[in-house]
């Protein structure tokens, strides 16, 4: 079956990325495909949103470069949480700098990524330079990189030919691009004409979801969780103010029948996809 119709399950046991494989085994196990985005300034509220949000989430996406009043027990904390709720820790950094700066960035300076991240991403602006940065430090820690190979946002550049080149650069990098950002599956993207169709298997995580609004004020575009896994076959609906609201101090009653009713229909039409 092609990949969109197999279970999280049968493509958990064919990754060899420990990440991928975590994420997808996490998401079986916990029979969620939300991952929620918390962009959120205060520390407080940031780590209350999670401990919120944890027991429906299979990934949690931080920004954590906006977080006012960060220390390193933002990181301790976000580590508990964790390990409490099962969940893994994507932060969304969106490297787009040479080699040598990048794994500077991943590795150094006040937030040392590497060290606590799961996932992470990359534009693939600069070229397959990138890649080799990033591996020479992810790759030992058992790390995966997501290539961002679409945006959601009005007018993207990320379309056509660096769309294709994005997933070229991920098939020829195995070991460390586990997928991509981006609002649509990639299978068969990007194979010249002499190529056969590999059997590969990347991780489409897709931001841009919401059920009540079709989009904000500065070009982010909403689609629904049906559109994007059952239509689009992403695998994992990433949600960042259709869940946590407007009110960075939201409720958390509120908070949790947002993540249980993006859970839910994040999970029905990931059934209704592959047929159980
Ligand atoms: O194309 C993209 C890629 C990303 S990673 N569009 C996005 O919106 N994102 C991120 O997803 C963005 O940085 C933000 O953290 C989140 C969407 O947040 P929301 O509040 O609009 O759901």
């Amino acid at each position: 079956a092609s990949v969109a119709k197999q279970t999280y399950a049968q493509r958990a046991a064919k990754q060899t990325n420990p990440a991928a494989r975590a994420l997808l085994e996490t998401i079986e196990r916990k029979r969620t495909n939300l991952c929620v985005s918390v962009d959120v300034t205060k520390q407080a509220d940031f780590l209350r949103i999670i401990d919120t949000v944890g027991p429906y989430i299979c990934l949690v996406k931080t920004h954590v470069d906006v977080i006012e009043d960060f220390d390193s027990s933002v990181i301790d904390r976000l580590q508990e949480l964790s390990a409490k709720h099962d969940f893994l820790i994507f932060e969304d950094r969106k490297f787009a700098d040479i080699g040598n700066t990048v794994a500077l960035q991943y590795s150094s300076g006040v937030y040392k990524i590497a060290s606590w991240s799961h996932i992470t991403n990359a534009h693939p602006v600069p070229g397959p330079s990138i890649i080799s940065g990033l591996s020479s430090v992810g790759v030992p820690l058992g790390r995966g990189l997501l290539l961002l190979a679409e945006m959601s946002t009005k007018g993207s550049l990320a379309t056509g030919s660096y769309t294709e080149e994005a997933v070229r650069m991920a098939r020829a990098n195995r070991d460390f691009v586990i997928g991509f950002i981006a609002q649509h599956r990639m299978d068969g993207v990007g194979l010249r004409e002499n190529e056969s169709s590999p059997d590969e298997d990347f991780l489409v995580l897709t931001p841009g979801v919401g059920l009540d609004a079709k989009g904000d004020a500065m070009g982010q575009q909403y689609r629904t969780p049906r559109e994007v896994v059952l239509e689009s076959g992403c695998d994992v609906i990433i949600v960042g103010r259709g869940v946590y609201g407007k009110d960075d101090a939201a409720d958390p009653d509120a908070v949790r029948v947002q993540a249980e009713r993006y859970r839910a229909e994040g999970w029905k039409a990931y059934q209704e996809r592959v047929g159980i």
